[in-house]
This record gives structure tokens, sequence and C-alpha cells, in this order.
């Protein structure tokens, strides 16, 4: 055989060409990688056809933390068969690697979300600090709760009278004390006490509270080091301090403070996909995570000076849309439009409208400078942390101490280069109506009904049987997958058992486009229970609470369903789960810990890079339960993901003795059938 003959990955994808239907459920996605195709533009839809992943990696036991490796431990073809003989050149077993791999994903997870927080308590601390004009405290009555967590006096005596103390002394102080927690050395986060008492128990028990963020990721990242921690339960047990480092104190810290500085969500109405483009409107896409940048630029893409000047240059008006978690910022925060989730960036340039994609951190693809030679798009980087060498990228700068005149600097930059349109302008069509904005404070304001609002009636409906349970639906897109497909099944089948959902990130996105987050949703979606109850109260059966760092809210909606009492002493008794059918990021992995480290069942589809070391992978998928209430498990087949989800709900229910209000609530439904039809 002829060695052009040889049948590699690339000749069998050319053999095999793949249909845009068959990578995404998204229309808007497949117009676009039809006119990809045409524009002869590779996405990363192409390179997941040409480039397999390896199977070493994959299986999550390939070493190089040291240069005598990289040492590679697949497991053997036929399986292990007696003893697992397999080492690195240290001794390093599959279990010790998959573990410290795990660990460094866990770290730079943790890292990410950290490393954003720690950015928004600067600007909190300038704007409390009065150093910045164009950030402010916005919504007081969330600073004076944070201040009590923070354990900053919100009153001061006065003689002997107790008065309010000034709002900005109160926030210089919760600012200080915030920043503090990345580079506290000893004792507990803050936060940890806002647990329910048995978590924080189970944690005080288990000796995993986070002492500090930076600490214990840096503690990770010693301990993987070669030649240190090698024994897979101890590096777990780093894991969840880490995790929980990033759940209960850096992004909840980040929400915190966002919240307090732009406004705590409540429900608004935006619209999502491709199609709310518009092709003689100047189009700024924000891309990234940090809402610090977007916030100004949706002030400036609202100027009307700003307006005026993309008229002068022939376009009607501006339109500034979303895209990954910067999108769910600005959309919970003020209904802005989200172009799309983590696979539609480079599609979003592909519509020949995109005058500039502003980007800060984390999940931009580098090919989006590749696809943007190919039109006239501006890709502008604005942090120090994040510049792209590839394409013809261009770098402003964004300094929080002059927010607003940087954000309009990007913004002109856009409108200049509206008339460089080259390419054929395709929008589709594609857009969908979405309710969005769930923030635990909004979802016990519109449960209660009252002024302070509570978690009780959905808590009773729990009781009751006509929720089920509940379902934490989140995480990324991945392109190992087809788009969107395994979020939707999940989310479908839970709401067709009256789980209710709570999302964030990409699962959010993929759930607006699919119109899932609209009250109607819950006619069409819902089993009879849940149904009932959204109809009720008017909301839709899939609650979008924001981006990933938003996850924490899940973490204080689940503390509130706790704390009003019913459904166990601590999270892990409630009946809920969690799952990230699609998930691709590092970030995930940090989240899934410390889900499963507050005692959350939690579910990851397409791969886990563990299955190569049996113990250690049985350690986190069965083993766990007894220690922190929660564990993790791999679930490839979407339906078998919502079936597990479900049956441990069941579980659960019928550990709190809840079980029999159920079937009581299902024998209703079904005499009320039999009598409709007789
Ligand atoms: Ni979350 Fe949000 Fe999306 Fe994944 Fe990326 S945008 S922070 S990491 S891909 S959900
Ligand atoms: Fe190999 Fe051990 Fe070095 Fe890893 S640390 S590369 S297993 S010798």
């Amino acid at each position: 055989m002829a060695d052009d003959d040889k049948v590699t990955p690339e000749v069998k994808a050319k053999k095999k060409e793949v249909k845009p239907s068959e990578q995404t459920i998204d229309f808007a996605t497949m117009e676009m990688l039809e006119k990809a195709k045409r524009d002869n533009v590779e996405t990363i839809f192409d390179r997941a056809q040409t480039m397999k992943p390896c199977n070493i990696g994959e299986q999550g036991t390939c070493c190089k933390n040291c240069s005598q490796g990289p040492c590679r431990l697949p497991l053997p073809k036929k399986g292990i068969e007696g003893e697992d003989t397999r080492k690195g050149l240290c001794g390093a077993t599959p279990e010790t690697i998959a573990a410290r791999n795990f660990a460094r994903m866990v770290a730079a997870g943790a890292a990410a979300h950290s490393d954003h927080g720690r950015g928004v308590a600067e600007v909190f601390l300038a704007a409390a600090r009065k150093e910045t004009d164009d950030y402010r405290i916005k919504d007081t009555e969330k600073l004076l709760e944070v201040a009590d967590l923070f354990e900053v006096p919100t009153k001061v005596k006065e003689g002997d009278e107790l008065v309010d103390r000034d709002h900005n002394e109160i926030a210089v102080e919760v600012g200080e004390k915030a920043l503090a927690e990345w580079g506290r050395q000893e004792g507990e986060i803050y936060y940890a006490k806002r647990a329910p008492q048995a978590t924080y128990d189970m944690w005080k028990e288990q000796d995993i509270i986070p002492r500090g963020i930076d600490r214990e990721v840096v503690e990770i990242l010693h301990r993987t080091h070669m030649g240190v921690d090698q024994d897979y339960r101890n590096i777990v047990k780093q894991c969840s301090r880490a995790a929980l480092a990033d759940g209960w104190a850096g992004s909840m810290i980040a929400t915190d403070l966002q919240d307090i500085m732009f406004g705590t969500p409540y429900p608004v109405h935006g619209e999502i996909n491709l199609g709310v483009l518009k092709a003689d409107h100047v189009n700024i896409i924000v891309h990234g995570h940090e809402p610090l940048l977007s916030e100004m630029i949706v002030v400036a893409a609202q100027d009307p000076e700003m307006i005026d000047y993309a008229k002068q240059k022939g376009a009607h008006g501006i339109v500034l849309a979303g895209m990954c978690c910067t999108a769910n910022e600005i959309l919970v925060r003020h209904g802005m439009p989200i172009a799309g989730n983590y696979l539609q960036q480079e599609l979003a340039i592909i519509t020949g409208a995109v005058d500039a994609m502003v980007v800060d951190v984390q999940c931009i693809m580098e090919n989006i400078a590749n696809v943007a030679e190919c039109y006239h798009t501006k890709i502008i980087t604005t942090t120090p942390r994040a510049k792209i060498e590839s394409g013809d990228t261009i770098h402003i700068e964004f300094d929080e101490h002059y927010a607003l005149e940087d954000a309009k600097r990007i913004v002109k930059t856009a409108i200049d280069n509206y008339p460089n349109r080259s390419a054929e302008v395709m929008i589709p069509s594609q857009k969908e109506l979405m309710v969005a904005g769930f923030s635990t404070e909004a979802i016990e304001y519109h449960l209660g009904g009252t002024f302070r609002g509570s978690f009780v009636p959905l808590n009773d409906n729990i009781i009751n049987g006509r929720i089920r349970g509940i379902g934490g639906v989140v995480g990324c897109n991945n392109a190992r997958t087809m788009h969107d497909s395994d979020h939707l099944i999940v989310v479908k089948e839970l709401l067709k058992n009256d789980v209710i959902v709570l999302t964030t990130g990409c699962n959010a996105m993929a759930c607006g486009k699919a119109g899932l987050l609209t009250p109607e949703a819950a006619k069409v979606y819902c089993g009879p229970g849940l149904r009932e109850v959204c109809e009720t109260v008017g909301i839709p059966p899939v609650l979008h609470m924001g981006s990933c760092v938003d996850n924490s809210r899940i973490l204080t909606a689940a503390t509130a369903v706790v704390k009003d009492g019913g459904l166990g002493d601590s999270i892990a008794d409630l009946p809920a789960a969690g799952a990230a059918p699609e998930w691709m990021s590092e970030k995930a992995i940090s989240i899934g810990q410390y889900f499963v480290a507050s005692g959350v069942y939690t579910l990851f589809g397409v791969t886990l890079p563990v299955s190569g070391a049996p113990r250690f992978q049985k350690y986190l998928f069965e083993e766990l339960e007894d220690i922190y209430g929660g564990k993790w498990d791999m679930v490839a087949d979407p339906y078998e993901m919502a079936r597990k989800m479900i049956a441990h709900i069941d579980k659960k229910r019928a550990a709190l003795g809840i079980d029999k209000a159920r079937e009581r609530v299902l024998m209703d439904m079904d005499d009320r059938r039999a009598l409709e039809a007789g």
C-alpha cells in the first residue's frame, strides 16, 4: 500500500463528509456552517472531524509533570486482568496520575473564576473609595446583606443610639474584607458559614473548609508537582478545598459584588440567537466573561453621541449583543440580546455583519482571529491577561479608572469599521424570546410574592409532589458532541418528569434558543405538576440564573430551600441533582467538584478523564457519596443522564419520607385522566 493510501483520520474524514445537521440542532448554526463552507472558512466543527482526541489523555493517564515523562499508562486493550501493574517511571500509579491531572483542572478552573472575582473586588473597592466615577454602589439592600456576611457593622453608636452607618464606609470595609479572602492564610473563608449548618458541619468534619482562595489553588499546584501527594484520596480532599474556595468564595463574591455594583438581576425579557444581529446596524459583540467592561460598553453603545456617529457612517443604529457568559451577565441585568453560546463564536463573524468582537477572558477560541481575517471584523482584546497572537487583532486595554472612556473608544472603533464590510452579509433569521434574570432573590420574591419573599411555596410543592425535585443543568458546549443536543434532551426529560430546572452558562443559552425560557414553555414541555406550579406563579419551567460564576446562585438557592424547612438539614438531603451534559472547560471541573463537595450528585456528559484509573474513578463515582453526600458520574447518553438524575431525586424523596405524596399526586392524575376518558 502506498503511503498516501493510508487511512489516516484526515482521509477518513474526507471520505465521510459530515453534514451541519449532524453537528448541531440549532438552525442558525447550520445555516452559518453552510456559509462557512461556501466562504471557505475553517471552524472548530471542521477540526473536530479531522483531529481525534488522544485516548491516553482522554483516560486521564498521561503524566508530564516532570521531564522523565510523558509517562503514558493507557488501559490494556483487554482490560485489567489481575493486579494493575501500570506505573510511571517514578512509580506513580494510574490513580495518582489521573487524580493529579484532575486536580490541576480544578486549580485552573477555580483560578479562572476567582481571578474574575478578584478583578470585581478591586473595582468594587475603587468605586467605594471614589477612585472612579464610572462604577457605583447600586443595590444598597444587597450591600447590607453582604456586609452582615463579612461581619462589617452596618450601624454605629451615636451617643446612646444606634444609627445607620454611611453606605460608602460600609462598602469600603466590605471591599477590603472581600479582597482579603484571596490572600487569607488561615481560618475559614467568611462565606462557609452561609451554607446550611449540617453542610458546614460536614465540611468541618472532613477538614475541607477553604482557608483562603489563592492558598488552596497554589497548594494543588504544589501537591501535584512530581513526587509530592501520591494518594488520590488526599489529592481529592485538596480538590474540594480549592473548589469550595471557588464556589463559596471566588465565584460567590464575584456574583455578590457585581450585584451590588450593577444591580441584582430580576426577570427581564431578552432575545437570543444570531438573528439578533441587524444588517443595517453597527454590530458589536462582547464575548468573554467579566461584566466590568461590558457594563460600560452597554452605557457607551446607548450614548446618543455614539448613535449619531454610527448614523453618520451610514448605519441605522448600534446593536450590542453578547456571547458566552458576558452575554448572560448583560442579559440578566439589562435584557441585552445574546448572539449565541460557545460554539457559535466563529459563526457570528461568518455572518459578515460583525463590526467588532470585543473579548476579555475565558472561552475565547484563538481561531476567531483567523476567521476574522476572512471578513472585516475587528477582534479587540482588552485585558493584559489575554492577548491573541494569531490574526490581526487590536488591543485596547481597559482600565477601570477610565472605564467609560475606554468603552467609548472601543465602540467608536467598531463604528469606524462599519463601512469596511466586504463579504456577503447573511444573518440567520432565528431568534427566540426569553425571560432571564432569576437570581436567588428574584426566585424568592416571585414565589413568596411578599416583601421578604421565601422559598416556602417551592418547598411545599416539592413536598406535596407537584414538583418532583430540582435539576441544575449548566455548562458549556463541546465540539465532540452535537451542539446543544444533549443539553436540550436532558432538560426536556427533566421537565417532562416534573423536575424544575435551574440553569446558567451555555446551557441557559441552549434553552433560550429552544424556547424553554418562557412561561409558555410550561404548557408544552412539563409534566402536569410542574406545569400547574409554573402557570400559577407565571414563571418559565427553566430558570436562567446567569453566567457560570452565578452557579454560586444555585448554591445560595439550595441553601435557602434547606433553611426554609421540610426538605432535610443539608444540601445533600435535597431531592436535587446537577449536570453538565456538554462540558469542556476546566472551570466546569471546579464547579462539579464544589457541587459534589456541597452534597450534590453531579453528572457530566461527553467524557471525563478518569476512566483509565479505575480505583480513582470508583472513589469519585461511588465512595465520595458516603463522605460528602454528593458524588460524580459520567454518562454520555443524555436520556440515561436524565434517568439517573430522576432516580437520585426519587431516592432523596424516599429518604425524606415524601415519596408517598408524589404517588398520590400521580394517582390523582391518572384518576383525572380516567375520568376524562370516561
Ligand atoms: Ni461556563 Fe461561560 Fe460557556 Fe462553558 Fe465557557 S461561556 S463560564 S465555561 S463554554 S458554560
Ligand atoms: Fe513520569 Fe512520574 Fe515524571 Fe509523571 S512525575 S512524568 S509519572 S516520572
